[in-house]
């Protein structure tokens, strides 16, 4: 039974993420998603309300989960038997980071490997950040984040200017 994790912050999860979790839940029996908890990003989204719109956005996927989880990733994933951890990369901008993070978790527990799916053309340029700006400013989010989220997110910032 191969098990894989896609962690991250995913705050808000955004359609680049989801085409990574398309395209990883066709490469294991079980895909669960792992939202980190106590992220040093300080998200703007609540971990219940980033895992709601992870459920909302992937309930047409039989074999995805979705967790918060804390603490290191590599223990998380031995906990949950995972034999590999994806991750996306968009641009070299991001492959320092990703390999460094990918090098020191294989070292931290060796059974499990990172595979990296690039992602595809039309999100290369997309990130949860990009969304949080344009959605801040009342910009249009539609093109880049799952259609049932949208309103939830012009909500949040509705709220916090109240
Ligand atoms: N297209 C494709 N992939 C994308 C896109 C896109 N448009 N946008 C984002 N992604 C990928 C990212 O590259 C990443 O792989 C994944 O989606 C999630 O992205 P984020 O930004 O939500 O998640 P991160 O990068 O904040 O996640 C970092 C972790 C939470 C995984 C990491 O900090 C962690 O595991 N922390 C726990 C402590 C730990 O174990 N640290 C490591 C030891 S050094």
């Amino acid at each position: 039974m191969r098990i894989g994790i896609y962690p991250g912050s995913f705050d808000p999860v955004t359609l680049g993420h989801i085409d990574i979790i398309n395209r990883a839940s066709r490469l294991v029996d079980t895909l669960i998603i792992g939202v980190l908890k106590n992220s040093s990003k300080s998200p703007l989204f609540t971990t219940k309300e980033r895992i709601d719109f992870l459920r909302t956005a992937t309930g047409n996927l039989d074999n995805v989960q979705i967790e918060e989880y804390q603490g290191l990733l590599v223990d998380y994933a031995r906990e949950k038997e995972a034999n590999v951890i994806f991750r996306g990369l968009r641009a070299v901008t991001d492959f320092e980071y990703e390999l460094q993070l990918a090098q020191t978790n294989h070292i931290l527990n060796p059974v499990v490997d990172t595979v990296f799916l690039t992602t595809s053309v039309e999100y290369a340029y997309l990130s949860s950040s990009t969304v949080k700006e344009i959605a801040s400013y009342g910009g249009n989010i539609e093109k880049f984040v799952p259609a049932p989220i949208v309103q939830s997110i012009y909500d949040k910032y509705q709220e916090l200017r109240r």
